[in-house]
């Protein structure tokens, strides 16, 4: 009997001057939503991990006894003097939770000292030897995905299963209490310097993200995002996914991820045909400067083009990711982005801006201070998008990147505010309850806004 884990989300406190900040801003997004997109189904607080849940289905379809949990039962069931652990426990980790899943490992061991326990998921994939290294208490660290991690899992050779899918059945809570996550194409054919999802291997799973069978599981208006990298890898493929969407017959409220320079008129008809009511894509600065340093190929001026071509061609809400702190980043830099995004709101290029801050997560091979970037800190459990910085730069104290990070995140709900007409946020129509999104379910926004 194999138990699989679930660790690659957490709950954490965050700063309170950025809880407030959050808190405005989902306030805020509450509002436009509603009046842009409208109610959708109420959001699952649960989340799970799909490559965790392909890994259950291809041992569960090959006959192996496997069980997949989330976190939380396995510490209750901890705290409740459990010992009767399985001969095999395998945890899915994100660097933040690695120290976590040791943690609970820890635990485990000490009451089912037979048992094996293992460490997988894109942060062993990504920093195999560092990790092997920290953690003795894993008896080994699974490397590889789908297929190839399975077996390394079971230590057999599988059946080979050529249609790989998440059999959501074996999730151990109804997919009503989870916030859903679909994608149909893994990994990034793109090198941005400051991103590590190219370093995935491509592979294609379902081209309509499964649709077909979420149909049957969810109500009706149930948001559902797609998180491809690069939805289809490109425009063509992009277009194939949408008629493959658009095919399920699904009445469901979609948003997915996207590379704005693959945006052509034709793609965005046929994003609005499948049923995507929003779209988001990364902005990540206004100068051009530090996007050139950082291997971003679309340039300001293009992607301002594109913003407006998907104006132009539909009505679909449109998100912008931005990240503070790339390597290079300046006061100067800062307000230049400041400013740009002022722009993007208020002339209504965008609906939204999405703020975070950059991470230097650790790669085997990758050395961030060749890239001016210089690690304050080895504990992984702060390298999360939440937390005080934990580098500096060539340009910046680790406080100068935070106050920047703060500075950007109000300057945008400002800009933001007033786009919607408001001067104030006690002005925003009373709305029953703040926008919920994973950030709500997973850090707890415990202090009240003075
Ligand atoms: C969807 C997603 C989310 C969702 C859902 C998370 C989830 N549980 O699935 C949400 C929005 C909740 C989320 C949150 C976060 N995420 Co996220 N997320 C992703 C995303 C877009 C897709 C993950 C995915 O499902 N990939 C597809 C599957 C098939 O691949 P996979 O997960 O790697 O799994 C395969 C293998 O790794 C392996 N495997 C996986 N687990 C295991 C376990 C075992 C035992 C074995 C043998 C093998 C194995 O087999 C799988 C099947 O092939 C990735 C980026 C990306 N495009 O991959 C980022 C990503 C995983 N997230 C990341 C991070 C950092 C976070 C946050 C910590 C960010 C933050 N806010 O600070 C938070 C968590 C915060 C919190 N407090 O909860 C980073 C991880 C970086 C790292 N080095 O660890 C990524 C890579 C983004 C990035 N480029 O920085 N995330
Ligand atoms: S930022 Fe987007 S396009 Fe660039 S490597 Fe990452 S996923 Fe690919």
């Amino acid at each position: 009997m194999i138990w699989l884990i679930e660790y690659t989300h957490y709950q954490k406190k965050i700063d309170p001057e950025l809880a407030t900040i959050r808190s405005d801003y989902l306030k805020i997004k509450r509002y436009k939503r509603d009046q842009l997109i409208g109610r959708c189904a109420p959001v699952g607080k649960r989340v799970y991990a799909i490559g965790l849940l392909r890994l259950a289905t291809i041992l569960h379809r090959n006959d192996v006894d496997v069980k997949y949990y989330d976190f939380e039962t396995i510490n209750s069931l901890l705290d409740d003097g459990f010992t009767a652990f399985p001969d095999v426990v395998a945890f899915a980790c994100v660097c933040p939770t690695a120290p976590l899943c040791a943690e609970m490992a820890k635990r485990i061991k000490s009451v089912s000292p037979k048992t094996v326990l293992l460490l997988g998921g894109i942060h062993v994939n990504l920093c195999p030897d560092e990790t092997r290294k920290r953690f003795p208490v894993f008896d080994d660290l699974c490397i590889g995905y789908e297929l190839d991690a399975a077996e390394k899992l079971c230590g057999k050779d599988l059946r080979q299963v050529d249609d790989i899918y998440a059999d959501y059945s074996l999730l151990p809570f109804p997919l009503t209490e989870y916030s859903i996550n679909t994608f149909t194409t893994s990994g990034c054919p793109f090198r941005c310097g400051y991103c590590s999802d190219g370093r995935a291997p491509l592979f294609k799973a379902s081209e309509n993200g499964q649709l077909n069978i979420l149909k049957q599981l969810l109500p009706e208006k149930t948001m559902v995002h797609f998180f491809d990298s690069v939805l289809g890898y490109s425009t063509e493929g992009a277009r194939a996914v949408c008629r493959a969407i658009k095919g399920t017959g699904h009445n469901f409220i979609l948003s997915c991820d996207m590379r704005a320079d693959l945006l052509t008129k034709e793609l965005i008809s046929d994003l609005k045909d499948a049923g995507f009511s929003e779209i988001r894509m990364g902005v990540e600065s206004g100068d051009q400067e530090l996007l050139d340093r950082n291997n971003r190929t679309l340039k300001v001026n293009g992607f301002m083009e594109k913003l407006q071509m998907v104006r132009d061609y539909s009505d679909m809400y449109i998100a912008l990711y931005s990240i503070v702190g790339l390597p290079g980043t300046s006061e100067s830099s800062v307000g230049i982005t400041m400013d740009y995004f002022d722009r993007i709101l208020n002339q209504g290029y965008a609906d939204e801006i999405k703020n975070t801050q950059y991470v230097p997560y650790p790669i085997q091979g990758v050395d961030h201070e060749k890239r001016g970037v210089y690690l304050l800190t080895e504990d992984w459990s702060k390298y999360d998008r939440q937390s005080f910085p934990v580098y500096r730069t060539d340009e910046l104290s680790a406080e100068q990147l935070w106050e920047m990070y703060l500075r950007t995140a109000r300057s945008i709900n400002f800009s933001w505010l007033k786009s919607c007409g408001f001067r104030s946020y006690d002005e925003i129509p009373f709305v029953d309850s703040p926008y919920e999104e994973y950030m709500e379910n997973t850090y707890m926004l415990k202090e009240k806004r003075k």
